[in-house]
């Protein structure tokens, strides 16, 4: 790097343009393995919860055209008509597959012509325009990570289409015992959100100073074991560890275990990518809704953290271990392997207070309603974060086994409603001090 380069600030953005520009590549190729299927597996509804997997495809083509290409590049839509179909506000998921959707080689064209433009206008870019969208490569940072929500959602319509395929069983680490280890986190203040992640979104912001009391977190998420003897004990059927309308929803949908799981004898079963296999006892619950996580919580004497207690127990920095990007030794994350790792498989990836797998695994379910910050601005769109604000939405936090490490950090928040279980969510419990 000579100085004048340092000077115009060449170095960082060229070396920030390859970054994306490798980024997304990786993450269009993500997204054509999950949709490398028959075209009546990708326009068919495997869920009333879910799209079809040609929506999904289609439609971060089409988010990307209208961020990068429309919105920075200043280019005319190349399909203004096809808009309404993947706008993610105008029908509801159930009714997509009735929609003149785009096939699914259509689909692939107009993501790969949109995407050719979407090079072209990354070259041009000026990284180092104060342009809020500019600044940063910001919106190749929103289209890349919506991109991987989407190939995570994509994987939650695999798993319930029940269809064998895609379990990508790479090795993880194996576990520790973990017993029923608590970190006690001291009373005090901390900074929560961020003023300086580049591309963390708008509900992450800005930083700010909260006094948290000391309380007790659990150093693992809950197992399938600890989990079992929750079912075991009756949980489901015991009013006392119940919100009254998590009862009323388990007993409407006839829900007594986690979704994917089955009782044969004494032995509990799961189907995970349309194979069935024993429940393995030290890997974190999934498939688990808030409901179900905050009546285990109340049965274990304790409760859900608050996402302010989950992000703490983080320890202030980008992820528990430091700033630098997570390596396979510290989480498990991108689907190297289609499943959470054991408890215990991470002591690389503990927090300064000694918390393990916070992120990757499994979401973890928190306590907390999704709201804004104090101080909260909206950028670049409401429809992102602003219109679930509400006592409707609860957080979820740290990524899951099927997250990509570009989507996900110790400030990211996600959300849904509290009976969803296709998500890869778990949980953790807390407690207050005595
Ligand atoms: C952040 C995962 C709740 O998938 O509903 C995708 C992300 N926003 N497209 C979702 C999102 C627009 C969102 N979650
Ligand atoms: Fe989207």
């Amino acid at each position: 790097m000579t100085d004048l380069d340092a000077v115009l600030g060449n170095a960082g953005p060229t070396g920030l343009k390859e970054r994306i520009a490798a980024e997304l590549e990786a993450v269009r190729a993500r997204s054509l393995t999950y949709t490398d299927a028959d075209d009546d597996v990708l326009v068919r509804q495997h869920s009333p919860l879910m799209s079809p997997l040609v929506w999904d495809l289609a439609h971060v083509g089409n988010y990307e055209e209208l961020w990068v290409l429309r919105e920075v590049g200043g280019i005319e839509p190349l399909r203004p008509e096809i808009d309404d179909l993947y706008d993610a506000f105008k029908y509801p998921r159930k009714d997509r597959p009735s929609l003149p959707l785009l096939g699914p080689a259509e689909a692939r064209k107009y993501i790969s012509g949109v995407r050719g433009r979407v090079l072209d206008v990354l070259d041009l870019a000026d990284l180092t325009d104060p342009d809020p969208l500019r600044s940063g490569g910001y919106v190749f940072g929103l289209v890349l990570q919506h991109e991987h929500q989407h190939d995570e959602t994509m994987l939650a319509t695999l798993q319930l289409s029940r269809r064998p395929g895609l379990v990508r069983d790479g090795a993880l680490p194996q576990g520790r015992p973990a017993g029923d280890s608590e970190v006690h986190i001291p009373a005090g203040v901390f900074t929560m959100g961020t003023d300086t992640v580049a591309w963390a979104y708008d509900n992450e912001r800005p930083a700010h100073r909260l006094y948290l009391p000391g309380y007790w977190i659990d150093r693992h998420p809950v197992t399938n074991a600890a989990y079992m003897e929750f079912v075991e004990d009756g949980g489901y059927r015991d009013p006392r560890w119940w919100l009254p309308q998590g009862r009323e929803w388990a007993e409407r949908n006839g829900v007594e275990a986690p979704l994917f799981w089955t009782r044969d004898g004494d032995t509990w079963w799961r189907v995970r990518f349309g194979r069935e296999e024993p429940v393995p006892p030290d890997e974190p619950v999934q498939h688990v809704s808030w409901y179900e996580a905050d009546a285990y919580a109340r049965w274990a004497g304790k409760r859900l953290p608050t996402e302010a207690e989950w992000e703490k127990a983080c320890g202030g920095r980008g992820y528990p271990w430091g700033d630098a990007d997570p390596g396979p030794g510290q989480a498990n994350l991108g689907h190297r392997a289609a499943r959470p790792a054991p408890v215990g498989a991470y002591p690389d990836g503990a927090s300064p207070y000694g918390v393990e797998q916070l992120i990757g695994d499994v979401w973890e379910w928190t306590d907390s309603w999704f709201q804004p910050y104090p101080g909260y601005r909206c950028f670049p769109y409401e429809e992102y974060s602003k219109v679930f604000f509400g006592e409707t939405y609860r957080v979820l936090r740290g990524g899951s086994w099927a997250t990509h490490p570009s989507a996900v950090r110790t400030t990211f928040r996600n959300w849904d409603y509290p009976i969803r279980r296709q998500i890869f969510a778990g949980f953790r419990c807390a407690r207050s001090e005595e």
